[in-house]
């Protein structure tokens, strides 16, 4: 949630046109991630000054309002920095009032912008209240930016370097954020932190860098230490931990290979897609880094927070080349990132797949998991953990694991998984499903296993993300960048990383050889059967502009296999098309639902046929004995079903495949629903595309 963006110039002419234009599209590129309103702050015509840009809504409604103004966007600046941010809101309605980057005070002394939630905010604030602050704001984030100005203030001689004026504030911290600091006492100086929320910075140069990577500095004894008198909430405070050994080395980036300080930009975000297009070098920030950008320079910090100092990091952290196109974040000739990312599909897969199946062999080669298979195989279990789509992507591959591995396998939903403190063991092998890898639950979730010591497994999207960092190891699904907020590519690619997974586990029963080939030779048919479900295109819309166009309420219903494809439909349906839907399980039907059954209950069917197919013909019998007249999706050439009932026909694969095309239509038919009704399909209301927060 939120999308984070800040820029650095240093010794390289900008002119304000230019900077807020870079501000903007960066916070376009991330707009999927939070889109209540957006704003930014910039550096003003005179020292100490700085403008605001605020706008509720859209970063298309910021633009406007900043070529309504009547700044001068011809003044040039050789360094400064800026930042900027599209909210999702947590604390307080969207308006522009709440609207980031919030300051400290009416001179904007400190100003911030903050991705995720500061749960001791209230605490905070009512101490900064009773020592005279005022609030302006609702957010959370204003907390910080009063706290930073008290902890400011407070400093003897208000010598403070910034990044330890942050420490400081973030030791008061509790929550998970991403946060990044301006101030008009530190021109031209940026600090960025993180704790559970994603962060990195893009580093563009004309000359290559002398190092390819930045040293992390151990701080001394006085830096960052807990605020004086200031501990609003006691038993978590945390004091500083004994000093460490002092040690500070030089952060070389910012020179080239002759040694010389040379131009440079330097890109904050979130993601990864708002960088691409100024560079391909980045450096990805973990958990209490803080980042300290001034004189072209980048050094890294970090915080101690618990008395034991720290699971150690590395010392360094390394700039690495993002793999991304900037064609794969640009909508192309389509009108919706989710259409273009439907589209995507018989592509994506073959890209989860890419050098991993050799099909005239029949093998698999997961080199993620390779030196970790005995353990798995070893496994008394294996405990499946989501939220969303991606829980849905396991519970359909449960069954096929449980055949081919020969060992329990439960599937559970993260935030459920927490609440009920499920007891895990060392012999457990847990695995997390999360497109982004930055999915709160999801993350909490892997921690909780890997305190437990069980093996934990990442099957993720996001390089560089928290899940994939944590994990021992696992699977990139490579499935490329997700930008509609509603799950499609991303599905389909966890369902075939699943698959592999599973058939890499089983290579070693001879007994399952005829089932794992047939399998592998499903999957090698996935990319044109595809193609061909996506040809019924113009049916799907025809269905969500007559027969589903002003109904309030759809079921979906299958069984086995096609359980998890109804519950994904459902939830494609509700989160763009906002229309009431229900995904049953069809066994399930005469022990309640039967009864919402009438003629004017909309419903669909999933009758493709593998070894259930009966029992779902029993199933579409009950219906259409209640006079229901559902939609049913079945297989070509099924002449099993009677004439003048509406089908959807999609080519036939292995049964453990069938729902990778089974959910295509559905994907289709969301977008569809939603599109006639004019919503706005990648930015669905009350929702946002990574939720960093519980
Ligand atoms: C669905 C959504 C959503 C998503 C979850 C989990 O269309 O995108 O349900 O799947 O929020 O997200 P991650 O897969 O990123 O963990
Ligand atoms: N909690 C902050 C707010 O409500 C930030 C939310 C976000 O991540 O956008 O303003």
């Amino acid at each position: 949630m939120c999308g984070i963006f800040g820029y650095c110039n240093f010794l390289k002419d900008k002119d304000r046109k230019e900077i807020l234009e870079i501000l903007c599209n960066g916070l376009a590129r991330q707009e999927y991630r939070g889109y209540d309103s957006a704003g930014l702050g910039i550096d003003g015509d005179n020292p100490g000054e700085i403008v605001f840009f605020k706008e509720v809504g859209k970063v298309a409604g910021l633009r406007k309002r900043i070529a309504e103004s009547n700044i001068n966007t011809s003044k040039t600046f050789s360094s400064q920095v800026s930042i900027a941010h599209t909210r999702w809101a947590t604390h307080g309605p969207p308006s522009t009032v709440n609207c980031h980057p919030i300051r400290s005070d009416p001179s904007n002394e400190f100003i911030i912008v903050h991705n995720g939630i500061v749960t001791n905010a209230a605490a905070l604030r009512q101490v900064l209240q009773n020592r005279g602050y005022k609030f302006e704001s609702e957010t959370d984030t204003e907390a910080v930016a009063i706290l930073t100005k008290y902890v400011y203030d407070s400093q003897p001689g208000k010598r403070i370097t910034f990044p330890s004026l942050v420490k400081t504030v973030l030791k008061e911290l509790e929550g998970s954020f991403a946060f990044v600091f301006k101030s008009i006492h530190y021109p031209n100086e940026i600090v960025t932190a993180r704790r559970g929320s994603p962060l990195l910075i893009g580093v563009k140069t004309e000359k290559k860098l002398k190092v390819d990577f930045v040293d992390v500095e151990i701080s001394g004894p006085d830096d960052g230490k807990a605020v004086d008198g200031f501990v609003p909430t006691a038993p978590n405070s945390r004091l500083a931990p004994p000093a460490p050994k002092i040690s500070r080395r030089q952060s070389r980036n910012y020179m080239s290979e002759d040694g010389m300080p040379q131009p440079i930009e330097f890109f904050v975000a979130s993601d990864a897609s708002a960088i691409v297009e100024h560079t391909k070098r980045v450096l990805y920030l973990e958990d209490d880094d803080i980042a300290h950008i001034s004189d072209g320079q980048l050094h890294i910090h970090r915080l101690r927070r618990n008395e034991s100092g720290q699971a150690e990091t590395p010392a360094t952290r390394s700039i690495e080349t993002l793999e991304i196109e900037i064609a794969a974040i640009m909508k192309g000739k389509f009108d919706h990132f989710m259409q273009k990312e439907i589209y995507e599909q018989p592509e994506s897969v073959v890209n989860t797949m890419r050098g991993r199946v050799i099909f005239d062999d029949y093998r698999i080669t997961l080199g993620g998991l390779r030196s970790y298979l005995p353990i798995i195989r070893r496994g008394r279990r294996i405990v499946f953990c989501a939220c969303g789509t991606s829980y849905h992507s396991a519970l359909a591959t449960q069954a096929m694991f449980e055949e081919l591995t020969e060992i329990p396998v439960s599937v559970e939903l993260a935030s459920d998984f927490l609440d009920r403190k499920t007891p895990i063991f060392r012999d457990d092998v847990c695995v997390f499903v999360s497109q982004s890898g930055e999915t709160a639950d999801t993350i909490l979730a892997l921690r909780y296993c890997l305190e437990r010591g069980a093996l934990c497994v990442g099957i993720v999207n996001t390089v560089g993300s928290t899940i994939s960092r944590e994990t021992h190891c696992g699977i990139h699904i490579n499935a490329g960048p997700e930008v509609g907020v509603a799950s499609t590519k991303a599905y389909t690619s966890q369902y075939v990383a699943l698959v592999l997974m599973a058939l890499q586990l089983s290579e070693d029963r001879i007994s399952f050889t005829p089932r794992r080939r047939a399998i592998i030779d499903g999957l090698r048919e996935l990319p044109v059967q595809i193609k061909k479900v996506l040809e019924l295109d113009s049916t799907l819309r025809e269905f969500a502009n007559t027969l589903l166009a002003n109904q309030r309420s759809l079921l979906l219903m299958g069984r086995g296999y096609q359980h998890a494809t109804c519950l994904e439909g459902a939830l494609k349906i509700k989160e763009i098309a906002y229309m009431h839907s229900e995904g049953i399980l069809a066994g399930e039907l005469k022990h309640g639902p039967l009864a919402l059954i009438d003629e004017n209950m909309p419903v669909i069917i999933v009758m493709t046929q593998d070894s259930l197919y009966p029992k779902v013909q029993s199933a579409f019998a009950q219906i259409t004995a209640r006079k229901a007249q559902p939609i049913v999706i079945c297989n070509e050439g099924d002449d099993g079903i009677k004439k003048g009932v509406k089908t959807i026909r999609l080519p036939k694969t292995v049964d453990v495949l069938q729902g990778l095309l089974n959910i295509i239509p559905l994907q289709l038919l969301s977008y569809h629903l939603a599109v006639k009704n004019g919503f706005d399909v990648d930015c669905p209301r009350n929702l946002a595309k990574s939720v960093t927060t519980e």
